[in-house]
């Protein structure tokens, strides 16, 4: 028996290197134009060629409603503005809500601050996961030579502050290093 006061289930197929979600019902672009103000070298916002993409992402056609489970994929194309790594804008969640991370492939690390200045940095290989709790703002940094391809779940009430983000940035940058990155 069925009821048609109930959603149906949903079903979708995720790339786990390349980060391709089928069905998605909405992709994000972000390109070094939609973002300047989050990289530090100015010098080198400026000196980019050609507006590069700097991520992606595809999302599942899920409600964005309280009680529902939202969740993308993120491809971060290897990179860097000066010395920093291509990484996400980043955001609060409107309504301070959780959300869990999975990394897919590459090499990459979540940033996450609170509203009073506390910083964790999180590696996410493939198979790690990660729980933001409610209150941090989070950022994603691909700090590799290939892309970097994670899950996001969140809440589908959750909402996307990015004005605070851009205002007031993230305590830490993630830069590269003769070890990799450093996070300074
Ligand atoms: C993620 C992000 C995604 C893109 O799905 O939305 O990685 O980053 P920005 O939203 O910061 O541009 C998430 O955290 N959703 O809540
Ligand atoms: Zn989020």
């Amino acid at each position: 028996m069925t009821s048609t006061d109930l959603q149906l289930p949903l079903a979708t197929s995720l790339h786990m290197v390349n980060g391709d979600m089928d069905p998605h019902a909405l992709v994000v672009e972000r390109r070094l134009s939609h973002m300047t103000e989050a990289y530090a070298d100015s010098a080198a916002v400026a000196a980019a060629a050609d507006d590069p993409v700097i991520y992606r992402a595809f999302e599942a056609d899920v409600p964005h409603e309280a009680s529902q489970l939202v969740y993308r994929t993120t491809i971060i194309e290897p990179g860097r503005v000066g010395a920093e790594f291509y990484m996400t804008k980043g955001h609060h969640h409107v309504v301070d809500s959780a959300e869990f991370y999975l990394g897919m492939s590459g090499t990459g690390v979540i940033v996450m601050q609170t509203r009073t200045g506390e910083v964790r940095v999180e590696e996410m290989p493939p198979g790690r996961a990660v729980h933001v709790p409610p209150g941090w703002a989070h950022r994603s940094v691909n700090v590799g030579a290939e892309p970097f391809v994670f899950l996001a779940v969140f809440f589908g009430n959750a909402g996307h502050d990015y004005a605070s983000i851009e205002r007031d940035g993230f305590a830490v940058r993630v830069l590269a290093s003769p070890e990799g990155y450093r996070v300074v």
